[in-house]
Formats: structure tokens, sequence, C-alpha cells
């Protein structure tokens, strides 16, 4: 009987034992997981600088008229549940069909004006003026 007990005890802290380890190796992986994530945090703010964003919302473009420089990229993001997408008036750019969520990503390097529309909704209009 008391050996038994003594059997007992021992898996007990054998068992404790490997709780202990695999709880400090959890922490461990936790820890390495996160501290990758932490450098493009960083670095994000560097490029924001030239980059705009144009939502589709409620059937307009917001904003409907841009200026930038030149080098500036622009993302249009469709926030409509509806597909719309971005054509120019010059067919210099064309979009896809852009379902909820979907951007459309365009750098303008030359300056100038640019009219555009949507395919689907004609009436959708916005202009991008890129100059020094
Ligand atoms: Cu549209």
């Amino acid at each position: 009987m008391i050996q038994r007990h003594r059997l007992m005890k021992r898996l007990l802290s054998l068992a404790l034992a490997g709780l202990a380890c695999a709880m400090l190796g959890s922490a461990a992986r936790a820890e390495e997981a996160a501290a990758p994530a932490a450098t493009p945090a960083v670095a994000a703010p560097a490029d924001a600088t030239n980059q705009v964003i144009v939502k589709i919302e409620n059937f307009t473009f917001n904003p409907a008229e841009l200026t930038i420089k030149p080098g500036t990229t622009v993302t249009f993001e469709n926030a409509d549940d509806i597909p719309h997408s971005v054509v120019d008036k010059d067919k210099k750019f064309k979009s896809k069909p852009l379902d909820t969520g979907d951007k459309f990503t365009m750098t303008f390097t030359d300056t100038g004006e640019f009219s555009y529309f949507c395919g689907f909704h004609p009436h959708m209009v916005g202009k991008v003026i890129v100059k020094n």
C-alpha cells in the first residue's frame, strides 16, 4: 500500500514537471511569433506619404477629385455591396470588376488630368490630377 502511494506521488510530480515544461515552451513560442510582426508595423508610415485611397461607396468615388504628386499610388477600394470598376476616359487604365472589399491600385507617374468612370455605372465619375 505504501509503495503504491509513493509511486502515485512520483507520477504526479512527473506530470506536473511535464506540464510546466509545456507551458514554458508555449510562452517562448508566443514571443517568437510576436517578434517578426513588429518590423513591418514600423516600416509602414514611411510608405504612407505617397499612397492615397479612393473609397467607392454609395455609388460615388470618394474623394471624387484628387490632386497628387507624380509617383503617388492610388488604391481604389470598393466598399459597396455591388460590383464597381475604375475605367480611365482615355483608356490609360482599367480595373477588373471590383467586388466588395476588392482593391485596384494604380501608380500615377505622368502629370496631367485623368478622368475616370465606373464601367457598370458610367454616371459615377472621378478625376485624378497629377502635378508637381
Ligand atoms: Cu459602379
